[in-house]
This record gives C-alpha cells, structure tokens and sequence, in this order.
C-alpha cells in the first residue's frame, strides 16, 4: 500500500496552487485556517494517489433524494437549506441531545484525508476530504456500555428534495458497528479541496466510511443514535441480498448483477480504465483485524 505523511492535495493538483495564491493575494485568514488545520493534524492515512478534480467530485454523484442521475446532485442539492443545521445526538450515550453543527465540528480537530471511493457500482475517485474522526465525536457525548452499533440518519425534507419520491424508503439510514465507527479511518467530512461541503456531496456534514462501499457514506447527517443492535439500513432493507450491512469494499465478493474484481476510475482521461479493486479498498493494513474469525462472504 501506498502511504505518505506528508504530502498534500494542495502539492499535487493544479487547483490547489490556484487556491493558494487567491489567499496569499487575499490574505484571507478563515479560508487559510481551513487549510491550517489539515497541516497540523497530518496523521499519515493519506493515500498518495492523485485526486480527483474539484469538478469531477462535484458533478459525478449519487445522491438519490436529488435524482438518480449522476449529474442530478448537481443540478438540484442547491435547493437544500444547510444552514442552520442541527444534529441529533442520542440512544445509548451519556450527553445526548442537540447539538448545532458548530458544535460538532468542535468536536475533533479537522484533518485533510485523502482517501480512494470505491461506490458499489464499480467506479472509484481518490477524493481530499476535510473532517474530523467520527471516534472524536463518540468519546465527547459518551458512549455507554450497552452500545455496539450507531446509527446514522440524513435529513429528510421533500420540499427540497423534489425528486427523492418513493425510489427509497426515506430517510436514508446507515449504520456501523461500534468498532467500525471509532476506527482511526472513519471520518465526519465537512469539506473537501478545503471548501466548505459542496451539497451535492452532503452538505454540511456526512460520513466516509474508505474501506466500504460508497453507499456507507451517508450524507447531510441530522441524527447519530447509539443502538444496541444492528440498525435498519436503507439498502439492505431495500434489497437485502445484494447489499448487506458490512460492505465492505471486497473484490472477491461479487454483486450479484455484476464483477466486483476490477472499478473504474473516474476522469484521467487516457488513465480512464479499469484497475483491480483491493480488498477493503486497500485498507487492510487498518480494519482487516475487525473482522477476524468473521466470514465476509456471509457478513458480506
Ligand atoms: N443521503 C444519501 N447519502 C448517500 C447517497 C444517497 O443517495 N443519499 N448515496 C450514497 C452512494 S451510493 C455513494 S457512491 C456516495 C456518493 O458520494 P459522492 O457523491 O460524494 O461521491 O454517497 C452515498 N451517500
Ligand atoms: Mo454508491
């Protein structure tokens, strides 16, 4: 695998160095901090890999409450009022309640993680993140004992969601066991390229989960609940044999409609070809021991 401490999205790609002359020449003190931050905190999970364009992220998207089409979020999460913005905090911990976004983002330092997505679908983009460890938020509200899953649960509001009708039983839920979520590698993403999260991506706050598959990345987050069992997961209950509640990232596992052995990178142009998908997206080295004596072709 492939791993370095200490390099940046801001050292490989052009809109990174056009970013950091705007702020040189702007002085802008809140946009620098942004990018700071990630600095301060780099903790060496960043893939080198290059990232995808700002553009390719931005309007290559699943977000079904916007539409099915790729380029849908695009067109329609504008509508989506992120602001104010409030998350739910409660079930099986010691100080729930809720808490104003900022609040949460207070909660862990915010890094820059550079991760690889691999969606069910069989294609993949290598995205700079900005968030901060889901762990961070669970040790601040306490979590109980008895806990051993959380669930996660995006807003729901038709009136600006025109085009989520009856494909999904709303709201979109996910969850991860316990473990899971306090793994150094799952993130609260508030950002990415250093900007605040676009809404198409999820806006303004959403989870990624590197070594599952993308649909674990559940996006615009309103509520986070401490559970003792495993929480209902909108594609399973969608259609529990071709997506279980682990997913994890697995090219020996296929869907059944499709290979999970090789993905599609998005962009690159000429580079636009296929590549073999790693088992747990290549993050083996971090979460392969959390399902040790598991069976991921039943668990898959
Ligand atoms: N609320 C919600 N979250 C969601 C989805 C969705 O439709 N609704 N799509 C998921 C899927 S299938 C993928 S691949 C990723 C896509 O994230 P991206 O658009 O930021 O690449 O978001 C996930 N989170
Ligand atoms: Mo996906």
């Amino acid at each position: 695998m492939r791993y370095r401490n200490d390099l940046k999205w801001s050292d490989v790609t052009p809109e990174a160095s056009w970013l950091n002359r705007r702020q040189l020449m702007a002085g802008g003190a809140a946009a620098a901090s942004l990018l700071a931050a990630p600095r301060a905190f780099a903790a060496g999970y960043s893939t080198d890999e290059t990232p995808n364009t700002f553009e390719e992220i931005t309007n290559y998207n699943n977000y079904y409450e916007f539409g099915l089409g790729k380029t849908d979020p695009a067109q329609n999460a504008g509508a989506l009022t992120t602001s104010p913005w409030s998350i739910e905090i409660g079930g099986l911990v010691d100080r729930p309640g809720t808490y104003d976004l900022a609040d949460v983002m207070a909660m862990g330092p915010i890094e820059e993680r550079i991760y690889r997505f691999r969606c069910v679908e069989a294609w993949s983009m290598v995205i700079p993140w900005n968030g901060f460890q889901l762990s961070h938020l669970l040790d601040k509200v306490g979590v109980q004992s008895s806990a051993r899953y959380v669930a996660f649960e995006t807003l729901y509001r038709p009136s600006e969601m025109r085009q989520a009708g009856n494909l999904l039983n709303w709201p979109y839920r996910e969850g991860l066991r316990l473990d899971e979520a306090m793994n150094p590698l799952t993130l609260m993403a508030t950002g990415l390229y250093g900007k605040p999260m676009p809404n198409q991506n999820g806006a303004p706050i959403r989870l990624v989960v590197p070594w599952k598959y993308g649909f674990k990345s559940i996006k615009s987050i309103v509520k986070i609940s401490l559970v003792a069992d495993e929480p209902l997961t909108t594609w399973k209950n969608s259609n529990a044999r071709e997506y279980g509640f682990y997913s994890n990232v697995n090219p020996n596992v296929n869907h059944p409609r499709w290979s999970q052995a090789s993905e599609r990178r998005i962009g690159g142009g000429l580079f636009n070809s296929r590549q073999d998908t790693l088992m747990f997206n290549g993050y083996g080295e971090q979460v392969a021991q959390m399902y040790t004596g598991q069976d991921l072709t039943k668990d898959f």
